[in-house]
């Protein structure tokens, strides 16, 4: 591939690193953004990476150790317009690579400082990006991070589109593809999404907006070792379920599906989440053009992957117990899930990682730093509940 110019939006985070590495050792140019907002986030819920991750700094000397070039990586705020416009003047980016939004569902629902936080940051951080882009006149690809969990869990099939046809009162049309989310943060991400399609409309402006199920795993093709880790969020708001789980393993702690754990969603590997991605950035979209993407790997249970962590620890002598808790959260906890899925198959995407060999992995990476996780014991818990 040509050598391209990429812009990663939230280039320190959990995707953002791993792709910040990706698109170095494929020899583009590289710039990452990011206002260290889930550093202090996690910091503020009084919980850290299970696994060590270097100062911006380091991580840059790091990759360039590694992979001999320059990670361009600048402490900024996407939601401070001027900032972002500059940067993007500057840069005259091929692809811009949108991460920078506050990710936790449970985060969000804290009270009302965080979910008017989110709300805030994410959306404001996306208008920032459509409208600079525009205002250049410049025609970049914007690959946007959205989320599975903006449909929710329908009983129809949900579909890998941004429009469907509807007969209401006897009258056909199009509309946007149904959404019902559950959190707020869930949420910022439907808004996101139609924020960017009537840009579109607008301006034609080239998008690819991902909706991705929830990522696990320690490992893409180019983190070997510790110094080029990216971060693993374990406690009840910044972890997700699965990186949880090895954790909760890893401790000794009984792992927790929540509710009756029938809970399905799609899920995929860091790998697999780097792989589509790479893709999706090498395989624009036509210029002008808006297109959606459904990006899981393996549709699973919360049950489900509490037996296969159990099984993969069993295999390390880690004898692990699973204890279904009351759920904090509003949500189906047995339901029809069936999302399509046909633009990676489309591209030629091939799956790399199944669940139980990256949640091995997962184990065996932790193993290490088992003590230094012990003293947050009292964050795995959820304390955080969508109802009071
Ligand atoms: N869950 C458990 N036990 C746990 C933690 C979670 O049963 O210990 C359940 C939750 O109740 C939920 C499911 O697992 O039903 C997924 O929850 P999660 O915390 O793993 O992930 P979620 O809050 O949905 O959010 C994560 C990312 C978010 C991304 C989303 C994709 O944090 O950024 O957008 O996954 S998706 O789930 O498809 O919406």
């Amino acid at each position: 591939m040509d050598k391209k110019k990429i812009m990663i939006l939230g280039a320190d985070g959990y995707l953002g690193w791993p792709l910040s590495l990706r698109m170095l050792a494929k020899g583009n140019e590289v710039l990452g953004i990011d206002n260290m907002a889930t550093r202090r986030s996690v910091e503020e819920v009084g919980s850290t990476s299970a696994l060590p991750i270097g100062s911006p700094e380091n991580r840059v000397k790091a990759a360039r150790k590694k992979f001999g070039g320059e990670i361009n990586l600048i402490n900024g705020d996407i939601t401070n317009h001027d900032f972002l416009y500059k940067s993007i003047k500057e840069f005259k980016p091929d692809t811009i690579v949108h991460f920078a939004e506050q990710r936790s569902a449970p985060y969000s629902m804290i009270d009302v400082k965080h979910a008017g936080y989110t709300m805030t940051n994410n959306i404001v951080g996306t208008i920032n990006l459509i409208y600079a882009i525009k205002d250049l006149g410049l025609n970049s690809h914007i690959v946007k991070m959205g989320t599975m969990g903006e449909f929710g869990t329908p009983k129809f099939d949900i579909p890998e589109a941004a429009f469907v046809d509807v007969e209401i009162n006897g009258k056909k049309d199009k509309i946007t593809t149904p959404k019902w989310a559950g959190s707020w943060y869930h949420w910022t991400k439907v808004h996101d999404t139609n924020n960017l399609l009537f840009a579109s409309r607008l301006w034609g402006i080239t998008t690819t907006d991902i909706m991705q199920g929830p990522v696990y795993g320690t490992r893409s093709s180019e983190i070997n070792s510790e110094a080029l880790f990216t971060r693993f969020d374990f406690d009840e708001i910044w972890g997700t379920v699965v990186n949880r789980y090895c954790v909760e393993a890893a401790l000794g702690e009984p792992l927790t599906p929540y509710g009756k754990g029938g809970q399905v969603r799609g899920f995929l590997s860091l790998q697999d989440s780097m792989d589509a991605l790479t893709l999706l950035i090498e395989n624009p979209p036509e210029e002008g053009e808006y297109r959606t993407v459904n990006q899981f790997m393996e549709l699973l249970s919360v049950n489900e992957i509490a037996e296969i962590v159990k099984a993969e620890s069993a295999k390390l002598g880690i004898e692990a117990t699973i204890k279904n808790v009351e759920n904090p959260r509003v949500e189906a906890e047995q339901h029809y899930y069936n999302p399509e899925r046909k633009v990676l198959p489309s591209l030629g995407f091939k799956l790399k990682v199944k669940m139980k060999d990256g949640v091995g992995q997962i184990l065996k990476d932790l193993m290490p730093y088992k003590k230094n996780i012990e003293k947050y014991r009292n964050v795995i818990m959820p304390k955080t509940k969508w109802k009071a």
